[in-house]
């Protein structure tokens, strides 16, 4: 039988070597950003990582393989099939790989091959959370449940104010999930630099978040970790301007029935279609920067794991 998971050489060198790896998700690119900007994103970003001495490791299914680190061709036909390639969180990840699918994987998702290949960061833009009255709808994204359980600190710039960001906080509270905010104390709201709420902790250097994770891994506790990296000022979005394209959004997903996995990508594309190229470029643009902090914390965290 075929094997369902898949790790390239290049990745796997980097690991038995301690050389820093960055994985990168492909949800993003299939279901967050049209074609042909969303490969142009994923190939940028895989370049930057590359040219900081890291090496990107792209996430995704590929008929039916479960592969850490996408080949060049592979992020194109993911970009280019788009949200027809299957949303793959955790608890869809095992009907994919059977099915022989393309598969592109949420945070849950890659959280998970992060586990199996032994890769610590993963950047991405941002995380799923507990959307506006999941106190009642119960939708609560699996990406938190994987934080819980699965032991890969996440880069993003916070989660999108088409969630309940309060609730996202409370929930990862309980799942004892560290929210780290990169020299800020306010929870970043992707397009935006703050969101009305507070991280946990600030931290100002890789340097200490990579301390961090490395005790997290000493005292065996299990989890993830969120670094939250506000989109840099020149890029970030008008707060009115983005929140009255997303309460449009929530209201026309409302009014079509939207649920489940597809609300998230809904909503996405709705905001996108909104706010046009500006949202578009401050997504991008807030992809480079997590890559680029997750590239040092990577780097950081070998030299750690090099002392011991
Ligand atoms: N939020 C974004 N962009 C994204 C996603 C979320 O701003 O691309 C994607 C990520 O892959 C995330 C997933 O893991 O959506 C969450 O989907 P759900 O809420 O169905 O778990
Ligand atoms: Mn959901």
């Amino acid at each position: 039988m075929k094997q369902s998971f898949y790790i390239s050489s290049e990745v796997k060198e980097a690991i038995d070597n301690n050389r820093p790896v960055v994985a990168l998700e492909s949800t993003i690119i299939s279901h967050g950003m049209p074609y042909p900007q969303n490969v142009e994103t994923a190939l940028a970003v895989e370049n930057y990582a590359r040219s900081n001495g890291c090496v990107p490791a792209t996430v995704a299914i590929i008929d039916g393989v479960l592969t850490v680190g996408c080949t060049k061709e592979q992020i194109e036909l993911l970009g280019k099939l788009g949200t027809s390639v299957t949303k793959t969180s955790r608890r869809d990840l095992p009907i994919v790989i059977a099915e022989g699918k393309n598969g592109a994987t949420t945070v849950a998702g890659t959280m998970y091959a992060c586990k199996l290949a032994g890769i610590d960061i993963f950047a991405t833009g941002g995380i799923g959370g507990a959307h506006r009255h999941s106190e009642i709808t119960m939708d609560i994204s699996a990406d938190l449940d994987e934080l819980q359980q699965t032991d890969v600190t996440v880069v993003c710039a916070g989660a999108k104010s088409i969630l309940d960001i309060g609730l996202t906080l409370e929930c990862l509270e309980t799942r004892g999930v560290p929210v780290i905010g990169y020299r800020t104390e306010d929870m970043p709201a992707f397009y935006t630099q703050k969101s009305g709420y507070k991280v946990d902790y600030r931290l100002d250097t890789p340097e200490q978040i990579a301390k961090a994770i490395w005790a997290k891994k000493q005292l065996g506790l299990s989890g993830g970790m969120i670094v939250a990296n506000a989109i840099a000022d020149e890029y970030a979005l008008d707060e009115d301007f983005v929140n009255g394209a997303i309460q449009t959004a929530l209201e026309r997903a409302d009014e079509l029935g939207i649920k489940g996995k597809k609300i998230t990508p809904f909503l996405l594309n709705e905001v996108q279609l909104m706010t046009g190229g500006a949202s578009l470029k401050a997504n991008i643009q807030l992809v480079m920067g997590n890559v680029r902090l997750a590239c040092e914390i990577a780097r950081a965290l070998c030299k750690l794991r090099g002392q011991q």
